[in-house]
C-alpha cells in the first residue's frame, strides 16, 4: 500500500472542517474524545480473556477486589473522555438510568446518546461487539440542560456512528453527508479511511432475525421470513440467514453486503428489544445516509418522537427494497386484521 494514500481520521476531520467556514471545531473535539475512548475500550476488549474483567459487576476477584463488567468499564471510559472534551453538556447511556450532566458544561450545546458496549453477552464467546453513539445539539444552549433536550427525533442527529471491535476495529460514521468507514491500524494506533462513501445495495441476499422467536412474531413478519426462504431463481432466493445476536456485527455485515435486519415486536416484547435512543436511531441515520431504509413497521425510525430515554421500538433496517417489502407484508396483515 502506498502510504501517501493513507488518510487518518484526524486528517479527514480537519479536511472536512475546512469545508465549513463557520465550523468551530466542537464536533472535531467530540470525535477526538470518542476515538480515544474507543482505543481504550478496544485495548480492554482485546485482553478480555486474559485479565479479570470478565466477571459480573459486583463480584469479587481472587484478591478480594471488586470486578467490573466490561460494559460498565466502557461506560466509564466514554463518559470520562466525552466529559473532558468540554463540548458535551449531557450524556445519556444505555447503562445509566438517568441523564449524566457534565459538570461545568451546562452552557455547552452538544448531547451524546450511547450504548457503550452493545452485544456484551458475546464477549465471553469472542464474537464482535461495539460502541454505538449519536450526537445532538440543544435548541437553546443558554437555558439549563434538561432531559427534554435529549428526547429528540432521530432525524435531528448531527452525527452518528459505531465502533466495531471485530476481527479488526473500525469506526463507521456519518455527519449527514454520506457514510465513511475507518479501520484501526494497530501498529500506529490510528483510524485510517478504508471504506469511503459506503453505499448499501438496494437489494440484498441476507436476512437477519432471531428465528427462535418465530412463533411470537406477527403473521406478516412470519410471512416475510417464509418469502426469504422460498426458492425462486429470478430473485436469488432462498436468501442466506445470518444472525450473530450482536446488533453492530449484524448491521455492519448487511450494510456492506446488502440485507435486512429485523427485530420485530413479539408477544413478550410488543415494542421489540432494541432501544430507540441508543441503537435504532444510529442505525437508521447511517443506513439512510448509505441509501437504505429503517422502519418500526409503522413509521420511519427517524420520525419517532421519544417519550422516554430507554424507549424500545421494533426495527426493520437495511436494503431499501427488502425493508419496504417486509413492512408492506406486515401492514397487509394489519389491514386484513382490521377488515376481519
Ligand atoms: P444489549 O444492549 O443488552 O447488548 O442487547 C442488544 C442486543 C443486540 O446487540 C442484538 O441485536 C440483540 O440484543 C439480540 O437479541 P436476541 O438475543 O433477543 O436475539
Ligand atoms: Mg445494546
Amino acid at each position: 500500500m502506498s502510504y501517501s494514500k493513507v488518510i487518518t481520521l484526524e486528517q479527514y476531520i480537519v479536511d472536512q472542517q475546512a469545508l465549513y467556514k463557520d465550523a468551530q471545531g466542537s464536533l472535531s473535539k467530540i470525535f477526538r474524545s470518542l476515538e480515544l475512548a474507543a482505543k481504550m475500550v478496544n485495548r480492554d476488549v482485546r485482553k478480555a480473556g486474559l485479565v479479570d474483567i470478565l466477571g459480573n459487576q459486583g463480584s469479587t476477584n481472587i484478591q478480594g477486589e471488586e470486578q467490573k463488567k466490561l460494559d460498565v468499564i466502557a461506560n466509564d471510559i466514554f463518559i470520562a473522555s466525552l466529559s473532558r472534551s468540554g463540548e458535551v453538556c449531557m450524556i445519556i447511556s444505555e447503562e445509566n438510568d438517568d441523564v449524566y450532566y457534565v459538570e461545568g458544561a451546562e452552557n455547552e450545546k452538544y448531547i451524546v446518546a450511547m450504548d457503550p458496549l452493545d452485544g456484551s453477552s458475546n464477549i465471553d464467546v469472542n464474537a464482535s461487539i461495539g460502541t454505538i453513539f449519536s450526537i445532538y445539539t440543544r435548541k437553546n444552549p443558554m437555558s439549563k440542560p434538561t432531559v427534554e433536550d435529549c428526547l429528540q427525533k432521530g432525524k435531528h442527529q448531527v452525527a452518528a456512528g459505531y465502533f466495531i471491535y471485530g476481527s479488526s476495529t473500525m469506526l463507521v460514521y456519518s455527519t449527514g453527508v454520506g457514510v465513511n468507514g475507518f479501520t484501526l491500524d494497530d501498529s500506529i494506533q490510528e483510524f485510517c479511511l478504508s471504506h469511503p462513501n459506503i453505499q448499501t445495495p438496494a437489494d440484498g441476499k441476507i436476512f437477519s432475525v432471531n428465528e427462535g422467536n418465530l412463533e411470537d412474531f406477527p403473521q406478516g413478519v412470519q410471512d416475510y421470513i417464509s418469502f426469504c426462504k422460498a426458492k425462486d431463481k429470478a430473485t436469488n432466493r432462498p436468501y442466506s440467514a445470518r444472525y450473530i445476536g450482536s446488533l453492530i456485527a449484524d448491521f455492519h455485515r448487511n450494510l456492506l453486503k446488502g440485507g435486512i435486519f429485523i427485530y420485530p415486536p413479539t408477544e413478550k416484547s410488543p415494542n421489540g428489544k432494541l432501544r430507540l435512543m441508543y441503537e435504532c436511531n444510529t442505525m437508521a441515520f447511517l443506513v439512510e445516509q448509505a441509501g437504505g431504509a429503517a422502519s418500526t413497521g409503522t413509521e420511519r425510525v427517524l420520525d419517532v418522537k421519544p417519550t422516554e430515554l430507554h424507549q424500545r421500538v421494533p426495527m426493520f433496517v437495511g436494503s431499501k427494497n427488502m425493508v419496504d417489502l417486509a413492512v408492506a407484508m406486515l401492514n397487509e396483515e394489519f389491514a386484513t386484521a382490521v377488515l376481519a
